[in-house]
């Protein structure tokens, strides 16, 4: 794989979440498991939207050392991904340092939100996410989505 970078994935995207095949199924871009790890630093990671979207909000220093996976990923995979975050409008991205299971770590790229209501912040912290966990805010699928006029889950988040 030529022009690769790491990308750390905490949310949908991770194995045998609901979003895992928006990488896995795509042929056009190419993507490979490095292992799993924690962020060294801590965050809020929250879910929120009438749609139960998983969010690390971009206040380091709350909440946990947020668990997840590290891939290697090619640039059309990066932009695969960009698409589904909608960066830069809804979630920025930042390279943050993971501390890999196998006590290497590495600088990886890690989607964030870097505007947001500051109610986000009285939400339960998630140190690993599951679509499927204890706390039974199933995440809603996009293409699941009423999508209503009146809602738009960006001015959600940011508190337009
Ligand atoms: N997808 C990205 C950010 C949040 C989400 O659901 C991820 O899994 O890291």
């Amino acid at each position: 794989m030529s022009d690769t970078q790491l990308v750390f994935v905490y949310g949908t995207l991770k194995k045998g979440e609901p979003n895992h095949e928006w990488m896995s199924e795509w042929e056009a871009g190419s993507f490979s498991f490095v292992g799993c790890g924690k962020t060294a630093l801590k965050f809020p990671l929250v879910i929120a939207s009438r749609y139960n979207i998983p969010f690390v909000l971009d206040r380091p220093g709350l909440g946990h050392n947020v668990a997840g996976e590290i891939y290697k990923i090619d640039s059309a995979m990066m932009n695969r991904l960009d698409e589904l975050e909608d960066y830069p409008i809804f979630y920025n991205r930042k390279q943050t340092l993971i501390h890999l299971n196998d006590g290497t770590e590495q600088m990886c790229w890690m989607y964030i939100i870097e505007k947001f209501r500051d109610d986000l912040l009285q939400l339960p912290f998630l140190e690993d996410y599951s679509a499927q966990g204890t706390h039974g805010l199933v995440y809603c699928e996009r293409l699941m989505r009423d999508n209503p006029q009146e809602y738009s889950v960006i001015n959600d988040i940011q508190g337009n």
